[in-house]
Order: structure tokens, then C-alpha cells, then sequence
């Protein structure tokens, strides 16, 4: 079966179910899982089911009476049964239902036929983590809501469950909040980028820029909820602000002026912890959280110069009065007063893993991204963690030869190296494992201009990560997942999706 990702269980039954438009979907007619499989049926195949609340003829049903649930206090588990008179999806939860229906839908070939064969079997279904995560950098380029909406819609067909909406960042801020205007009018909009590769320092002078109105962002954030995935907003924060900072200079250490950045790179210019910033921060984090109804709230904290802070007579006036041991524990200070304000909202932060210099706040969680050892002692610590890699999760890396890829920042990450990932280290004991949530790939989007290419970044490499994150890759099974990508490939030619042949490279 070309199933992606490879359920826990499949048993192969004999015989087929025939699906025409004499089939119904049983199920209430407002069940929003209903009319999404309606629809992708339709788009699939052409056929028109009918969704009507009891049928004693061909149908696929619904039922609230998993057997066996797998794991308790998680949603996922399904059961679908393919029999020659009926299929039936059986969960505890509507999650698993939509998981169902993805499975069914797998199942189903991409052509226009009056009469498909669906072969008889039994799937007993549910993941291993619980954060199967897939980010986008929407600071660097600026992507669309439409296009934003796709991507949300690949996560579901592989059973992503989490979405990182990276929206601030020094190349622009990109989320409209209400209390400090100047944050789109301004800092949305860089009057150049960089052209070719960062080596080069080549720029253009063309205006570029845009925003999500709160709107637009209730209007995704609605989308993704639909189809199960919760989206996670990040914030940068005390560096990567160079955006905010050319709108509200103040809130810098040396009170600029500046511009919305035309470079890539690390730049010194960050948040100064002065009183005003963290009111600031924490008006905006407001307006976030009000949006966003995620458990978690990211709030950055990677690469953050301390330059501006060592030559700031307040940071240093401040490290003095808090006891402070350096600017890191700056850093740390600077994160905790952020998580104290994030909690008493009634949510949790994550940040990437340089929060763990200096000291992590309480109850945060990490994103390890320079390797796995920050995750590894973020665990260690108690904390939960999301394994992101750059050896194996990092997909603005080449997947092929840079010979033959578009520009690509560097690295080399094939499918086959995502595929081999596994989110528990060896250094971890059962217990500490405990705390690793998931893994996610980050994409970020320096040299990524266009949704074809965002497209092109993503597939194949997310369909690896899915049997990742949901437990089922087994590196000896490569070559078999490999035939099952395969034709999932001719799925992403029918929904028109662009995705990378670098997989059919002959290497030497
Ligand atoms: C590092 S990963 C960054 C990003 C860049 C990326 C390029 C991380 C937390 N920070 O700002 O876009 O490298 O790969």
C-alpha cells in the first residue's frame, strides 16, 4: 500500500470495496471532516458523494468507538476498515477521523473513473510524537494567505499537526498589531534584498514587503484548526529585530535610526531590556496570544549579538543591580521576564536553544537546532523539547547537487538523511525521552522567493520527515519508502505541487 506515513498497523484483506457515486458518506451533514473528504473525493476522482445521516447501502461511516485506544490523552488513534460492503472510520476523536480519511484518501487512486477499487483491509493507526511540526519563514519572503492556506494543506496530507509561523525577523515584521502601527506600515517593508548568493553582497533597490492584517491571521488560524494542526506564532525576540527597531528606534540601545534590512545574516542592532521594550514586547505578545490560541508562544532568542548590550551603560547598570554574571545571563533575564508575562496569559514559551545560555526560564520549552545537544540537555533539565536539527532538519538545504538545484543557502540534506532522523538521541535515558515532544524542518526562506520553490524545498523531504515524526521510518525499510514516494509523486503531478527529482540523480 502507497500509504505516507506508514501506518503502526496494516492488515491486507481479500477482495476490493467498489466506490462509485452510489456511495454515501454517513455522517452528520455539518461534520466538517464529512465535506472535507466530500470534496477531496470530488477533486480526486470526479465522483460526487452525498453526505447523508443513514444509509443501509455502500457508505463510509464514522463512529466514535475506536477499538482499542492505543494511547490515552491523545487524539490521533484511528481504525479504518475496507471491507466489500463498507468502509467504516472509528476514532475517539474528530482528529481521528481526519487522520482517517487522510489514510482513505491515500487509498483512493487520482484519476477520473466512474468505479474505483478500494482493496479490503484493516488499519489500526497512531503516531509516536505528539509536535510533528513543519516551519515557514514568511519574514524573509513575504508569502500569501492563499499560498499560506496550501501549505497548511500539505501538512494535513501528511499528518502534521503543528505549523511554526515564523513572522518577525530583521528582514521584516509581518503581523499587523493594532497598538504600534508603525510595525507594518514601517518595518513590512525593505526598500531591497539581496541578489544571488550572501557571498556576493550584490543587492536590488526594488521595494518589497507585506503583512497579515489579524484578519487574515484569524482566518488561518481557523483554516489549520479545521484540518487539525495548531499554528504557532514566533516573535523574535531579543535579536533578528532589526524590522521592529527601524519602526519604534527607542526600543534599541542606541536609539538608531534605522532600516528594515536588505542583507541576510546576524545583525548587532537587537532589543535593548529596558523597561520600555519589555511594556512593548509584552503589548504585542498580547495582541499574539489574543490570536493565537496555541499552547505555546515562540518567542526566537537564537543569535543574538551582545555587542550593543556591552556598550549600553544601561545593560550594564542592569546586570550590576540583578546580580548578573554577563550579558548571556543578560539574555536569560531577558527571556524570563518575557516567559513570566507569557504565563500569566495562561501559555508556555519555546524558544530556540540559545535560551539554554545563561539559564532557561522555568517552564520553557527548546527547539534544538544547532545539533541535538542543546535538546539533549534541555531534556536532561526537564524540559520539553522539539528536535529541528540543521544536519537533518534544515530544508533550505541543496537536496541534490547544487549543480543541478535553484541557489540554495548551502548544506546538503537529501531525503534519505531526513529519513534516517530519529528525534531520540542515544544520550537519553527512557525517562528523559519523555520530553522530547517531536521534531519539526525549518524552512527558511533567504534564497526561497516564490511558493513553487517553498514547494520545491518541501517535497520530498516533508513526506520523509512525516514517518519520522510519526514513528514509523525504519532506516532498512528506505528503499520501500522510497517506492511509495515514488508514487505519491504522481498525486503532487495531479494537484499540480512542484517538488525536487534529485532523488533520480545518478550519484557515483
Ligand atoms: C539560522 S535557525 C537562523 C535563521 C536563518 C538560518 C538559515 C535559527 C534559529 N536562526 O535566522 O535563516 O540560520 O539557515
Amino acid at each position: 500500500m502507497p500509504l505516507i506515513p506508514q501506518p503502526s498497523q496494516v492488515k491486507i484483506g481479500k477482495g476490493n470495496f467498489l466506490l462509485t457515486d452510489r456511495t454515501v458518506i454517513q455522517a452528520d451533514v455539518n461534520m466538517f471532516e464529512a465535506q472535507y473528504l466530500q470534496t477531496a473525493i470530488k477533486q480526486q476522482t470526479g465522483l460526487n458523494l452525498k453526505i447523508v445521516p443513514v444509509s443501509n447501502g455502500p457508505k463510509i461511516s464514522f463512529s466514535f468507538d475506536l477499538d482499542a485506544p492505543a494511547a490515552s490523552g491523545i487524539k490521533e488513534p484511528y481504525n479504518l476498515s475496507v471491507s466489500e460492503n463498507a468502509i467504516a472510520i472509528k476514532a475517539e476523536y474528530n482528529t481521528g477521523f481526519f487522520y482517517g480519511i487522510q489514510t482513505l484518501l491515500q487509498l483512493i487512486p487520482s484519476e477520473n473513473k466512474s468505479e474505483i477499487k478500494i482493496p479490503c483491509l484493516q488499519i489500526n493507526d497512531y503516531p509516536k510524537f505528539k509536535w510533528r511540526g513543519m516551519h515557514l519563514d514568511c519574514a524573509r519572503h513575504f508569502f500569501s494567505i492563499d499560498f499560506v492556506k496550501k501549505y497548511i494543506d500539505y501538512l494535513a496530507m501528511y499528518k502534521f499537526n503543528t505549523f511554526h509561523w515564523h513572522l518577525t525577523d530583521d528582514q521584516g515584521w509581518r503581523i499587523e498589531i493594532k497598538q504600534y502601527p508603525k510595525l507594518t506600515e514601517v518595518g513590512a517593508w525593505r526598500n531591497g534584498s539581496m541578489v544571488g548568493h550572501y557571498n556576493q553582497q550584490k543587492y536590488d533597490t526594488i521595494r518589497y514587503g507585506g503583512f497579515y492584517t489579524q484578519d487574515q491571521i484569524k482566518e488561518v488560524v481557523a483554516y489549520a484548526q479545521q484540518r487539525h494542526i495548531t499554528v504557532v506564532p514566533e516573535i523574535e525576540m531579543p535579536g533578528h529585530a532589526v524590522a521592529a527597531l527601524a519602526a519604534y528606534p527607542q526600543y534599541s540601545c542606541t536609539g538608531g535610526p534605522f532600516e528594515v534590512e536588505k542583507q541576510w545574516g546576524v545583525l548587532d542592532d537587537v532589543f535593548c531590556p529596558k523597561e520600555e521594550t519589555f511594556t512593548f514586547l509584552e503589548n504585542i505578545l498580547s495582541e499574539v496570544i489574543s490570536l493565537f490560541p496555541s499552547q505555546y508562544i515562540h518567542i526566537g532568542g537564537d543569535e543574538c549579538p551582545k555587542t550593543r548590550w556591552k556598550s549600553c551603560a544601561h545593560c550594564q547598570g542592569l546586570i550590576k543591580t540583578k546580580g548578573l554574571k554577563d550579558e548571556h545571563e543578560l539574555q536569560s533575564y531577558f527571556i524570563q521576564r518575557m516567559e513570566k508575562f507569557v504565563n500569566s496569559k495562561g501559555r508556555k514559551i519555546i524558544g530556540w536553544d540559545e535560551i539554554l545560555e545563561g539559564g532557561l526560564a522555568p517552564n520553557a520549552a527548546v527547539m534544538s537546532w544547532r545539533g541535538t545537544e542543546g535538546g539533549i540537555a534541555a531534556a536532561k533539565e526537564k524540559h520539553y523539547v522539539v528536535m529541528t536539527p540543521g544536519s537533518h532538519c534544515y530544508f533550505d538545504h541543496y537536496q541534490g547537487n547544487p549543480q543541478n538545484e535553484p541557489l540554495a543557502i548551502g548544506g546538503y540534506t537529501p531525503v534519505e538523511k531526513v529519513y534516517a532522523f530519529n528525534p531520540i538521541p542515544k544520550e537519553l535515558s527512557p525517562e528523559e525521552s519523555k520530553y522530547i515532544l517531536g521534531a519539526q524542518a525549518n524552512l527558511w526562506t533567504e534564497y526561497i522567493t516564490s511558493p513553487e520553490q517553498v514547494e520545491y524545498m518541501i517535497f520530498p523531504r516533508m513526506m520523509a520527515l512525516s514517518e519520522v515524526v510519526w514513528g514509523t521510518s525504519k532506516s532498512e525499510q528506505y528503499p520501500d519508502f522510497v517506492k511509495r514516494m515514488i508514487q505519491h509523486f504522481k498525486r503532487l503531478d495531479q494537484k499540480g505541487i512542484n517538488y525536487s527529482k534529485a532523488l533520480f540523480e545518478i550519484t557515483t
